[in-house]
């Protein structure tokens, strides 16, 4: 049997540690890049358009359309969606969008999407409103309308 000297023992324990060191980073890189793929997936994916008849975007800038029709006695769902942050001094990030003729008043959070359902009983053009940021609903840039045909 082959006695296995000193120095032979010392390089196979530095061996050992090295391999361990290599799977450790190894783990480490995957969880890293597995982390930024998640976040850049989730920065660029399309928001899926749920059921939803019309799409609408809300920034800081304002609904994007800033116009939307709807035909009196349909449902119409509409699906708010909001690309800002939390860090949004102004209104924590948070968006409305309200009618108050039709008393609809719903609230998305920041950087979700919300479904907000109703049905117009009457014709006209209605306005919609963002009334927590941005200087509230007299800033002219949370404003939009809303055209309801027969
Ligand atoms: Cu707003």
């Amino acid at each position: 049997m082959a006695q296995v000297t000193k120095t032979e023992q010392k390089r196979r324990i530095r061996a050992a540690r090295s391999r361990r060191r290599a799977v450790v980073f190894g783990a480490l890189a995957v969880v890293v890049l597995g982390l930024a793929g998640y976040l850049l997936w989730r920065a660029f994916a399309p928001v899926p358009t749920a059921a939803a008849d019309v799409r609408i975007q809300t920034t800081m800038e304002g609904f994007t359309p800033p116009v939307i029709r709807a035909k009196v006695g349909q449902p119409i769902t509409i699906q708010l969606v909001n690309r800002d942050s939390q860090f949004h001094s102004d209104g924590g990030g948070w968006h409305q969008f309200a009618i108050e003729e039709l008393g609809v008043n719903a609230k998305v959070g920041p950087e979700s999407t919300q479904l907000v359902t109703f049905t117009p009983t009457r014709e006209g053009t209605y306005e919609f409103y963002c009334d927590v940021c941005c200087g509230g609903k007299e800033s002219p840039s949370m404003r939009g309308k809303l055209e309801v045909s027969a």
